[in-house]
C-alpha cells in the first residue's frame, strides 16, 4: 500500500551509536540531558533524542523523536507525510486558547498556560494509523477528564466535539475545497472522561511540535490516529454525536468510534496487522491497540462491526 522511504528502515545502526555515546557520557537519564540543554532553548527541530531504551507496557522500544516528527498525518498541511514537518515550522503556537462550552456549567476559555497548568504528566501510547503503521510515543499532557470536570458538563452532555483551527494563510492545505474544514472529531462523553484520553502539550520532554499537533492535541490511543486531532482550539459538550471530518468525507469507510480492531477491515485494506515505523516484519494489530484490560469494558453489548 506504501511505499517505505529509505529514510525509516537504516535507523538501527545509528540509534546504536547514540547509545553508546549516552554510555559514554555516564548515567544521564534522557531527562537529565533535556534539563542540561535548559528549558527555554530549543534543540533544533533535527536533533534526535535518545529512547534511552525505554519502551511500552509490552516491552516494544519507543519510535525515536526524529521519527515521530518527521513522518506525520496533517492534511491541513500537506498530504505528504514527509513535507509536513517543513511546512508546518513557522506554525505559530503561541498565543493560543481553547475556547470549552456547550452544555457545561461553566463554559471557559483556556489559555494555554492555563492548560499546562491542569498537569504534564509523561504516558507512553501507541499511535495506529488506519493506514496501517504505528509509533510508540512518549507524550506529555494531562487527561481531558480534568478540563471537563473543570467545565461542569451538565446531564445532557453525552459526547464531546473537537476542533481543529481553521486558518488557512497558516495551514496551506486548508486551501484544498476538497475537505470540509475544520478538521472536527468526537468521542462519548465516557470515552472522554477515560484516563487514558489525554491532551497532549509535549512529547519526549518537550514542547509539543507543531508536526504533531501543538500547542494541544487529543490522544485517545485505543482508537485509530485520526481521532486524535490536532491543533484544537474549540471543545463542547453535545447531546448528539458530532459528524467528524473523515465520516463527512467518506462515511463508508471512517465511523464515529473508530476503535483499533484486527477483526474489521477496511474496506480497502485489512486491519489484522501494521508496519511498526522502523521495522521491517510486520506486526499483529492488537484489539483495542492493546488496551483492551482498560476499555472493552466502554463497548459491552455493542456490535464493534457495525458501530466501526
Ligand atoms: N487536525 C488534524 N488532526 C489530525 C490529522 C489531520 O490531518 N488533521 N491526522 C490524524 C491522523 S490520520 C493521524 S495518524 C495522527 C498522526 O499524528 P502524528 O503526526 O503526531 O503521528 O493525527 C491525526 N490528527
Ligand atoms: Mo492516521
Amino acid at each position: 500500500m506504501h511505499k517505505i522511504p529509505a529514510s525509516e528502515i537504516t535507523p538501527e545502526q545509528l540509534y546504536l551509536s547514540r547509545r553508546a555515546f549516552l554510555g559514554a557520557a555516564g548515567a544521564l537519564s534522557a531527562a537529565a540531558l533535556l534539563a542540561a540543554c535548559g528549558g527555554g532553548t530549543a534543540a533544533p527541530a533535527a536533533t534526535p533524542l535518545p529512547t534511552d531504551g525505554r519502551t511500552d507496557e509490552l516491552g516494544a522500544p519507543l519510535s525515536s523523536f526524529e521519527q515521530i516528527t518527521t513522518y506525520n498525518n496533517y492534511y491541513e498541511f500537506t498530504t505528504d507525510k514527509a513535507g509536513v514537518a517543513r511546512l508546518a515550522q513557522q506554525f505559530q503556537t503561541s498565543p493560543w486558547a481553547v475556547q470549552v462550552g456547550g452544555l457545561v456549567g461553566k463554559p471557559r476559555t483556556f489559555s494555554l498556560e492555563e492548560l499546562l497548568a491542569l498537569g504534564q504528566e509523561e504516558r507512553i501510547y501507541r499511535l495506529r494509523c488506519v493506514e496501517g503503521w504505528s509509533m510508540v510515543i512518549p507524550w506529555r499532557g494531562f487527561p481531558l477528564h480534568k478540563l471537563l470536570a473543570a467545565v461542569e458538563p451538565q446531564a445532557g452532555a453525552k459526547y464531546v466535539r473537537f476542533e481543529t483551527l481553521f486558518r488557512p494563510e497558516a495551514m496551506p492545505g486548508q486551501h484544498d475545497q476538497l475537505y470540509p474544514w475544520p478538521y472536527v472529531e468526537g468521542l462519548r462523553l465516557d470515552e472522554a472522561m477515560h484516563d487514558l484520553t489525554l491532551l497532549a502539550t509535549g512529547l519526549y520532554g518537550r514542547d509539543l511540535t507543531p508536526q504533531n499537533g501543538g500547542p494541544v492535541r487529543l490522544v485517545v490511543p485505543w482508537k485509530y490516529g485520526f481521532k486524535s486531532i490536532k491543533a484544537v482550539v474549540k471543545i463542547d459538550l453535545v447531546a448528539e454525536a458530532p459528524t467528524s471530518l473523515w465520516m463527512a468525507l467518506a462515511p463508508g469507510e471512517y465511523g464515529f468510534y473508530a476503535n483499533v480492531n484486527p477483526e474489521v477491515a477496511h474496506p480497502r485494506w485489512s486491519q489484522a496487522s501494521e508496519r511498526r515505523i522502523g521495522e521491517l516484519p510486520r506486526r499483529p494489530t492488537l484489539r483495542f491497540n492493546g488496551y483492551a484490560d482498560q476499555v472493552a469494558a466502554l463497548y459491552a453489548g455493542m456490535d464493534l462491526r457495525a458501530n466501526y
